[in-house]
């Protein structure tokens, strides 16, 4: 077994060859000028600013043969995946999915804002799950890749910590995964969220699961 000692509420072990490291939708639309997180009012700095320490653990878990899994959010051209009330409240806000923006159309498989920063682009023999909703599990098939990978434990990076990251982490939990939240490879628009978000994984003995910063996990992974 390898341990992040510093992991909170306590230790946190596992085994690499049964451990997958799910990055959250580090696409364009959220780390890059004029796609859907800029649109709908935020600063994309904070989660442009996690994509070296990503980049560092990816090589880690790409050295060690950890199962990696990217995910990327986004809707099919002809909207069909994308219920009409989340299209409904992108569009008051001024970032109407499938509406057209500086990396095409906002939000869409297939277009530039929809695609994975370069820094992070997934290599071959790489997962990447498309998911219309903000959990990645639902209506994708990671649980059966999972399941099939015989995975016990998620590292789970990418933003935005209390959106996507945190949705899929509870839907991960609700199925028996233990799952550590990278503290510093994560991000919200807002500082605020970030804290909430990472506090209410660890609280009450870690309900949701861990937490650590990324140099313990990469220790750890390297042990
Ligand atoms: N808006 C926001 O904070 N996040 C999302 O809409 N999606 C993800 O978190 N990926």
């Amino acid at each position: 077994m390898n341990v992040v000692k510093e992991a909170l509420p306590y230790a946190f072990d596992f085994s690499p060859t049964r451990t997958a490291l799910i990055i959250i939708d580090m696409q364009n639309d959220f780390c890059s000028p004029g796609g859907f997180g800029e649109k709908l009012g935020n600063d994309i700095t904070l989660t442009r600013a996690i994509i070296p320490v990503i980049q560092q653990l990816l090589q880690a878990a790409r050295d060690a043969g950890i199962l990696v899994v990217h995910t990327r959010e986004g809707h099919l051209p002809d909207l069909s995946d994308c219920p009409p009330a989340k299209l409904e409240r992108s569009k008051k806000q001024g970032a109407g999915i499938g509406d057209a923006g500086p990396m095409g159309r906002i939000l869409i498989r297939g277009e530039t804002g929809h695609e994975i920063v370069p820094e992070l682009t997934p290599l071959e023999n790489e997962i990447v799950i498309d998911k219309p909703g903000k959990g990645a599990f639902y209506k994708t098939n990671l649980e059966h890749l999972l399941e099939q990978n015989n995975m016990e434990s998620l590292l789970i990076c990418g933003v935005t910590t209390h959106v996507c990251v945190h949705t899929t982490l509870r839907e991960a939990n609700d199925r028996g995964y233990r799952c550590l939240v990278l503290e510093d490879a994560t991000a919200a628009f807002d500082p605020v969220d970030q804290l909430a978000a990472i506090h209410m994984v660890r609280q009450q003995g870690g309900i949701f699961g861990w937490t650590s910063l990324t140099l313990p996990l990469i220790e750890a992974i390297q042990q």
